[in-house]
């Protein structure tokens, strides 16, 4: 046999005409044990109205902007009838259902026992659904708090109040530690790692940050916690190059800057990018549009005592390769004597971290947004290479691609990256 329950607006004070702000639940919903039915506010507070029965919502009474008082019929709830297969499925605890009795003919009844007074206070809220995010249990005049502040209540968690409800202190201390804490937590939310006392464990030192450092570390946190990125990683035969590289080098009068490696990758950068415009662009602020760029600088990533900063090559497409090295040669000189001008690290349009001087076969750099993809590079080396009769050593360089998936899809980026092996493969392959 199953019940039929009316759930009533409960003895609320001498309060009359109290405004529906929310209804919480349909016919054929399944409800449990003072789950909220319905939100309600008078001008001085806002209330959650508990289930005052475990069952399947029959019949609801009440709609968003009503007006109700105590003893207003909300709906009805036929106690412990099957919930439909779907939300039986979903229910993580099926335990109303389970403590049900067993099906009787429907017939109307009182509640069994008034209903709870609608405190303030965090009610139990219906269970998730496996892999879902359980709302927190706030008022509506917390949520749109929340909501001018452009806070999503869903980071913030249980609440400081009764059974974990959201106060409006809880919203303006989420506020405030975001602003606080800035770039440490992301902006995110994402709480700071906790101070350590590492005396016990033996002497330590501390010192300062270098300010580049200090304002690298920001960076990168920004970049992210805000860019998905992809790092894509291949290798270029650069067996021929190389072989052309030195015998350039060996031709040069003493004093000339010799060319590394380096500058050829970057014209094989160049001459990607000019044939995949969506490398050479940066992301609008709002997300909306691609701002695609006509001009091409390339940053280079240089590694100083005061920790990494970025000069840029500009126009490095209208460059030789000798230009591009004495350019490079001049501004990381003048990066580690720490001389370098803002203007000289301003512009960039796509960077290189090159490691091959110190080693390496892979790793994972950081786009330098609003830039949307780097370089990295690490050390080439001679390697045996099938080529369809026998192994061959070629010197294979190994270089990893990042990224920002919003601007650059995986096929692209793959396409991308065979564009620059092909020219570092052929280097004449750049005066087509
Ligand atoms: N494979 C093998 N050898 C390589 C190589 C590679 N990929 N890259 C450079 N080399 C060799 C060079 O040919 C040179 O050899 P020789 O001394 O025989 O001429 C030697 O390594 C040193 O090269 P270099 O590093 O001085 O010159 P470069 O043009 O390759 O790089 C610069 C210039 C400024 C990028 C580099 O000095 C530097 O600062 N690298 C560090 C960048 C960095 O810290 N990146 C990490 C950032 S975190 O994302």
């Amino acid at each position: 046999m199953t019940d039929v329950i009316e759930i009533k607006v409960p003895d609320v004070g001498n309060v009359t005409d109290i405004d529906v702000v929310e209804v919480l639940i349909k016919p054929g919903d399944t409800v449990e044990l003072e789950q909220t039915v319905a939100t309600l506010e008078t001008d001085k507070a806002s209330m959650d109205l508990p289930s005052s029965a475990a069952g399947t919502v029959q019949q609801v009474f009440i709609k968003k902007g009503d007006k109700v008082s105590e003893g207003t019929l909300i709906a009805t709830v036929q106690a412990g009838a099957a919930a439909p297969a779907e939300a039986k499925a979903e229910a993580p605890e099926p335990k109303a259902a389970a403590e049900a009795k067993p099906a009787e003919p429907a017939k109307v009844e009182k509640a069994p026992e008034p209903a709870p007074k609608p405190a303030p206070a965090a009610l139990p809220e219906p269970l998730p659904e496996p892999g879902s995010v359980r709302p927190p249990h706030a008022s509506p005049s917390v949520r749109l708090f929340a909501r001018e502040l452009g806070v999503d209540v869903t980071r913030l968690g249980a609440g400081s109040g009764r059974k974990g409800r959201l106060l409006k202190e809880d919203v303006k201390n989420f506020v405030k530690k975001i602003m606080t804490e800035g770039v440490a937590t992301g902006g995110a939310g994402i709480p700071p790692i906790p101070p350590v006392d590492f005396a016990p464990f033996g002497e330590t030192e501390t010192v300062k940050l270098s300010k580049i450092k200090r304002l690298t570390g920001q960076n990168l946190s920004r970049v992210w916690l805000n860019l998905p990125m992809v790092t894509y990683h291949d290798e270029a035969d650069i067996t021929e190059l190389e072989a052309f590289r030195n015998q350039i080098n060996a031709e040069k009068k003493n004093g000339e800057v010799k060319i590394t490696g380096l500058m050829f990758i970057i014209k094989a950068l160049v001459g990607a990018m000019q044939q995949f415009p969506n490398f050479n662009a940066s992301l609008s602020g709002d997300g909306e549009n691609l701002i695609l760029k006509k001009y091409c600088n390339i940053g280079i990533a240089v590694d100083t005592p005061n920790g990494l900063v970025v000069p840029v090559l500009r126009d490095a497409d209208k460059k030789t390769i000798n230009q591009l090295a004495a350019e490079l040669a001049e501004k990381s000189e003048k990066a580690r004597q720490g001389k370098l001008m803002p203007a000289d690290m301003q512009g960039g349009c796509i960077s290189i971290s090159s490691l091959g001087g110190i080693g390496g076969t892979a790793f994972t750099p950081i786009v330098n947004a609003p830039e949307v993809a780097i370089l990295g590079v690490t050390r080439a080396k001679m390697q045996p290479v099938w080529n369809g009769k026998e192994f061959v050593p070629r010197l294979m360089l190994p270089l990893d691609l990042t990224y920002d998936h919003r601007v650059i899809d995986g096929a692209e980026g793959a396409r991308f990256m065979a564009a620059i092996k092909n020219y570092l493969g052929d280097i004449r392959r750049l005066l087509l």
